[in-house]
């Protein structure tokens, strides 16, 4: 079997609202959709995504320069495919967009290897969970009022979900007001489900300690992000004065940025993100380098979960709803757990009536 060529296709879908984090403003997420075809009829999809729609013409450009490593290559190669690449990449960075690139045609040759041999790419990387815990990721934003917070929180209960993510403020001047949003939260969902707040590196390493220890009579599981990522000897102080749980890594790129939180002890929680960690090849590696602390995946909800099935420290996948309206299959959540599909490959499609639909030039 050999890779013939790659498909692209550029979509930017929309959400409801425009939604806020602490750095983030989004109004559409926007995707080049890729499919590796091969001579033998079977294809593997994956998407590179970025917020509002910016960069997919620069994805494109990276998308035709490493074009030649796959053409004629077989499917089965990945890994070496991965290899190449990523030695090949030394000369201009090996992070960014590149790596974000890389992952998406990575996690395309992946769903051809399943296909292939018409197995579950969990089965492949050596699974044995059929479910996988999940929270509600795609919900209580930023600049949300109170009231909008807690009708949001209670809607996500009644979806099934046992846990969600909040975004808050980690600035010194909102933490009396970023308490009182999480109080509400807490209240609206009582004792027994799971709280997750997300400051996205808004925070300062002494309002941070402040912050965590304000959190704490809410049960918070973790606070993701509390500083700047880029201040790795400040997230790991933090990380050693708060006593409620530190989650980061969906900012860093490779095994080797997830290894350099781990070496400061920057985090309790690692979340690599399958687009900046550099697709499946290297999320089992960076899941690996972390155990058997746990990794929860960021984003990348159906594509992750054939992953989080196969590594023991994965313990949960974050459920953002973004990619459905473009997908042939719906996520399966029961009692808060995401089923891992059955279906050869990762297990998801893209819908063409829907790619048409959302398509942009
Ligand atoms: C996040 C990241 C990117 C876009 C929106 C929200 C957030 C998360 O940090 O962890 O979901
Ligand atoms: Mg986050």
């Amino acid at each position: 079997m050999r890779i013939t060529d790659i498909y692209c296709a550029y979509v930017a879908i929309p959400i409801e609202k425009p939604i806020q984090t602490a750095i983030h403003t989004i109004n559409n997420v926007g995707a080049v959709l890729i499919r590796l075809q091969t001579d033998q009829g079977i294809h593997g999809e994956s998407y590179v995504f970025s917020l509002n729609g910016r960069w997919l013409k620069v994805y494109d450009s990276i998308i035709r320069e490493l074009r030649p490593h796959y053409i004629d290559q077989n499917p089965f190669a990945v890994s070496s495919i991965w290899q190449d690449i990523w030695a090949s990449l030394n000369p201009v960075g090996q992070s960014g967009l590149a790596i974000s690139v890389l992952s998406a045609l990575d996690v395309a040759c992946w769903d051809i290897v399943g296909k292939a041999t018409e197995q579950p790419l969990a089965n492949i990387f050596g699974g044995g969970k059929n479910l996988v815990p999940t929270y509600a990721s795609g919900g209580l934003w930023l600049k949300q009022s109170t009231k909008e917070l807690c009708s949001e929180a209670e809607n996500f209960l009644n979806q099934g979900f046992t846990g969600m993510k909040m975004r808050i403020s980690g600035k010194h001047e909102n933490l009396k007001q970023t308490i009182t949003r999480v109080e509400a939260v807490r209240g609206a969902i009582g004792p027994q489900y799971t709280l997750y707040v997300d400051a996205n590196q808004s925070g300062t390493r002494e309002t941070a300690v402040m912050l965590a220890d304000a959190l704490r009579p809410y049960n918070v599981a973790w606070l993701e992000e509390p500083v700047d990522v880029h201040d790795l000897e400040g997230q790991s102080v933090v990380t050693q004065k708060s006593r409620i749980p530190i989650a980061a890594g969906e900012t860093v790129y490779g095994t080797a940025g997830i290894r350099a939180l781990k070496n400061a002890n920057a985090c309790d929680v690692y979340m690599p993100d399958l687009q900046r960690i550099g697709g499946y090849t290297e999320m089992k590696r960076a899941c690996a380098v972390v155990a058997p602390q746990p990794v929860s995946t960021h984003l990348f909800t159906e594509h992750s979960l054939c992953v989080a099935a196969a590594m023991p420290n994965c313990v949960s996948v974050e459920h953002m709803p973004w990619f459905q309206p473009i997908m042939n299959e719906a996520l399966d959540l029961i009692n808060g757990e995401l089923v891992v599909p059955q279906r050869p490959g990762h297990g998801f499609s893209f819908d063409p009536r829907a790619v048409d639909h959302f398509a942009i030039g």
